[in-house]
């Protein structure tokens, strides 16, 4: 087991070295974190060596392991040498935009499959596996959504929705995230769900609802659910974690036809409350249900990293290969995904960008799709795995 060692390693460094210029170590302190905290993430010694440039789809395959990363059609249709690293690195393929609900509900009548279509078609011309995210999520709602889903017609919509979504996939898709982020202890309900409008109108009891309808319509995909924000050794992602496993407990205990669990992975090059004895137990508890694990949105955000380029991609690095390390471990986890693949189309530039205005580098490609230490380090995960 990798764990202890890494903590220990990484909490020692803590105190070790001191690249950051005081006015680097004032916007951090601003920032709330300790500079001395970010900069003992690193380890110059640290070495990512791999052997080969093997294609990440190849290196996961030999374990059993499935690899692959969200992507937009806009950037495959408009960007051909990303299609092409897309194409010879993943073999599975998220829309990271076309699936939700305001790309597939034009309006309240009417479905658009566009642009969805294309990217299965990408997909199965590429020979990948295409995935499906997302039927039931409070986020990325249409914008008549509001205006026009009530109490009285909540169940109407949703059964709907996801009845005519995955019968117009069936068949198609290997996994669908048939229900995204329904927990959030923060809104304070016993069971740990969160407040979203599904719930409000229809109760607990939607998630089981939506699962049936699915199933029912697609029975050939692995149907899961996802959530996010629970990798950390913090009270909020305890409560998170111990939530999910309590609705996956109930999920199973009424028949509920649930195969998998989704864990998002957006994690933090500067956080150094990862506990990989706790993660690992979480990951064996939810496989002990009988259920497997995908790593659905895997990236790291440098937000709080010094900009020193090489240090910076030293600390991402590391994070992913000292989380997939423990995740791999399970083996209920059969596969990964990147969400994205580029650090150029990240979502993160957007919604995580570092104060200094430098471009964030999240993800196993830079800009140009020059493979980074990240990718070196998701390869040597995959190489050290364990076999499926
Ligand atoms: O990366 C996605 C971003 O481009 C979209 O604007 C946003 C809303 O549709 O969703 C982002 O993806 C999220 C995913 O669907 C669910 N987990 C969190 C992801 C990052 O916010």
């Amino acid at each position: 087991m990798p764990n202890r060692k890494l903590v220990t390693r990484r909490q020692a460094l803590w105190l070790s070295l001191g690249t950051l210029t005081s006015i680097g170590a004032i916007a951090t302190a601003k920032a709330g974190y300790e500079s001395q905290q970010i900069e003992s993430l690193d380890n110059s010694k640290r070495n990512f060596k791999v052997a080969a440039y093997t294609p990440l789809k190849k290196r996961a395959a030999t374990k059993g392991i499935i690899y692959g990363a969200a992507i937009r059609r806009d950037l495959l249709q408009s960007n051909p040498k990303l299609a092409a690293s897309f194409a010879q690195q993943c073999g599975i393929l998220v829309p990271e935009w076309e699936l939700k609900w305001n790309f597939l509900r034009p309006t309240p009548n009417r479905f658009d499959f566009t642009a969805g279509d294309w990217l299965a078609k990408f997909a199965r011309t590429h020979g990948m596996l295409f995935r499906g995210h997302t039927l039931v999520w409070h986020e990325a709602l249409p914008p008549w959504f509001k205006g026009v889903v009530n109490r009285q017609n909540a169940e109407k919509f949703l059964v709907e929705h996801i009845a005519t979504v995955t019968k117009h996939y069936a068949g198609q898709v290997h996994s669908w995230d048939v229900v995204n982020e329904a927990t959030k202890p923060g809104d304070k309900r016993s069971d740990g769900l969160r407040n979203s409008p599904w719930l409000k109108f229809l109760g607990p009891d939607y998630i089981e609802l939506a699962f049936r309808v699915a199933a029912e319509k697609d029975p050939k995909a692995l149907l899961v659910y996802n959530d996010t924000e629970l990798e950390y050794d913090i009270p909020e992602h305890e409560a998170t974690r111990s939530a999910i496993l309590k609705l996956l407990e109930r999920l199973k205990s009424r028949g509920t036809p649930i195969h998998a669990f989704g864990i998002q992975s957006h994690l933090w090059g500067h956080e150094n409350r990862f506990n990989p004895k706790k993660l690992r137990k979480f990951l064996a508890d939810v496989a002990s249900l009988g259920l497997k694990i995908l790593v659905t949105e895997l990236d790291v955000r440098d937000k709080n990293l010094p900009k020193d380029l090489k240090l910076r991609d030293r600390v991402v690095a590391a994070t992913y290969e000292d989380y997939l390390s423990v995740v791999l471990d399970e083996k209920a986890v059969i596969a990964v995904l990147t969400w994205g693949l580029s650090d150029r189309d990240s979502w993160i530039s957007k919604y995580a960008p570092r104060s200094d205005g430098l471009a964030v580098r999240p993800l196993p490609f830079d800009s140009n799709l020059k493979p980074k230490l990240a990718w070196n380090a998701i390869a040597r995960a995959f190489d050290r795995a364990p076999k499926r």
